[in-house]
């Protein structure tokens, strides 16, 4: 493929994931990420994973994107930014990330992906790829520094300097041969430590690790059992994620967030009472979590976290 033509299609990747909705796209070669393979080995070594097998299962599939699509070229990241823009008060009642307010963003995304490459493949022809978010091994902050789409804070979330850390993650992997954007991102934290110190459950370490076993967002999210009575200590009316390490964040201050039909609160998020949190019946578990990421808990996993405080 001639440099003119990897340049075109390269840029018609970006001007449509943009008309699509992307916060930001960057491109990276594909090939084995050495370094934060060993990084990654050594976490799971520390047991820093808790009960999450699924990432001590092919950690050099993770980090190595050939393996996932034969004849992998380029690896394209793109960020979504998902504050809702009207946030709801939460005083006195339990609390559930923003992430997880709107639809699924597993679902919502990887529609948006496969209908960037019925764009790419209508214009360029058909080429080899898989979609990506959260799905599958993928090293996704890994992929989205090395595309520059931004530095791997301390809270150990991608950071955009325009964009901030509210941001989805996701990826096609392909095997067009792409110009990469690769460069080193400029931003740091510097001094900060701000989601360290905030950190309730002290979860970060001073090298920018999370610890799972003592993180609450693991605690509501990957697991299905009541939260741990040394958790419960500190969450404090958590009942699902957790945003305090990005809440805390300078780099989360005064950035604008858009309305958003899939991102915003459903209506019901503002309607309920504690109580009516505590009597959730399975049928209204059903109704309200149609299209929410939080169905994967289960009723019986939910009912174990909201049970938890009482
Ligand atoms: C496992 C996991 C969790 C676990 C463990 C968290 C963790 N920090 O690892 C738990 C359940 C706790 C969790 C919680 C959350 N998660 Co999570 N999680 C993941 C998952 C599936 C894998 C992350 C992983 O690989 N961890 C392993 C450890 C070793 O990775 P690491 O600490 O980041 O270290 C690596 C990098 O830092 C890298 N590195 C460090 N410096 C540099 C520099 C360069 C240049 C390079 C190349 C690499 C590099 O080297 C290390 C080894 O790989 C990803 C999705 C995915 N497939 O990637 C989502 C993901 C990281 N989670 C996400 C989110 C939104 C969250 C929550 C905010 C949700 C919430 N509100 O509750 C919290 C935040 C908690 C926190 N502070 O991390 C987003 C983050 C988006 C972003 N902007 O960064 C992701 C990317 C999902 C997505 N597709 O959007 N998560
Ligand atoms: S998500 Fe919450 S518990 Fe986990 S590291 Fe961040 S502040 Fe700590
Ligand atoms: S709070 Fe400070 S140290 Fe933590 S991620 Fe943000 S800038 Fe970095």
């Amino acid at each position: 493929m001639s440099e003119a033509l990897k340049k075109e299609i390269s840029g018609f990747i970006k001007e449509k994931a943009t008309e699509i909705g992307f916060s930001a796209c960057g491109i990276s070669r594909a090939r084995l990420l050495e370094e934060p393979f060993a990084k990654l080995l050594e976490w799971l070594q520390a047991g820093k994973h808790a009960t999450m097998a699924y990432l001590e299962r092919d950690p050099e599939k993770r980090m190595d994107p050939t393996i996932l699509v034969e004849g992998a070229k380029s690896v394209i990241s793109f960020l979504y930014k998902y504050k809702p823009s009207q946030e709801f008060v939460t005083v006195n009642n339990y609390k559930i990330a923003r992430f997880a307010l709107g639809a699924d963003y597993h679902v919502v995304l990887k529609q948006k992906m496969e209908e960037l490459v019925a764009e790419i493949s209508a214009k360029f022809g058909p080429f080899k790829y898989r979609v990506f978010t959260d799905s599958a091994p993928v090293a996704e902050k890994s992929w989205a520094a090395l595309s520059g789409l931004g530095w791997i804070g301390k809270n150990s979330l991608l950071i955009n300097r325009t964009l901030g850390s509210f941001t989805f993650i996701c990826e096609i992997i392909c095997d067009l041969d792409l110009i990469p954007d690769e460069e080193v991102y400029s931003g740091s934290c510097g001094n900060c430590t701000k989601c360290i110190e905030s950190c309730p459950t002290s979860a970060i370490s001073e090298g920018g690790k999370v610890d799972a076993r003592k993180c609450i967002s693991y605690h509501t999210i990957e697991t299905r059992d009541a939260i741990p009575a040394e958790i419960l200590l500190f969450a404090t009316d958590i009942i699902y994620g957790c945003d305090i390490c990005q809440d805390v964040c300078p780099f989360n201050k005064g950035i604008e967030y858009q309305p958003n039909n899939w991102l915003e609160p459903k209506t019901y998020f503002a309607e309920m009472s504690k109580e009516d949190w505590e009597q959730l019946s399975e049928e209204k578990f059903d109704i309200l979590f149609s299209t929410s990421g939080i169905k994967r808990l289960t009723y019986a996993g939910f009912m174990n976290k909201i049970r938890s405080y009482q």
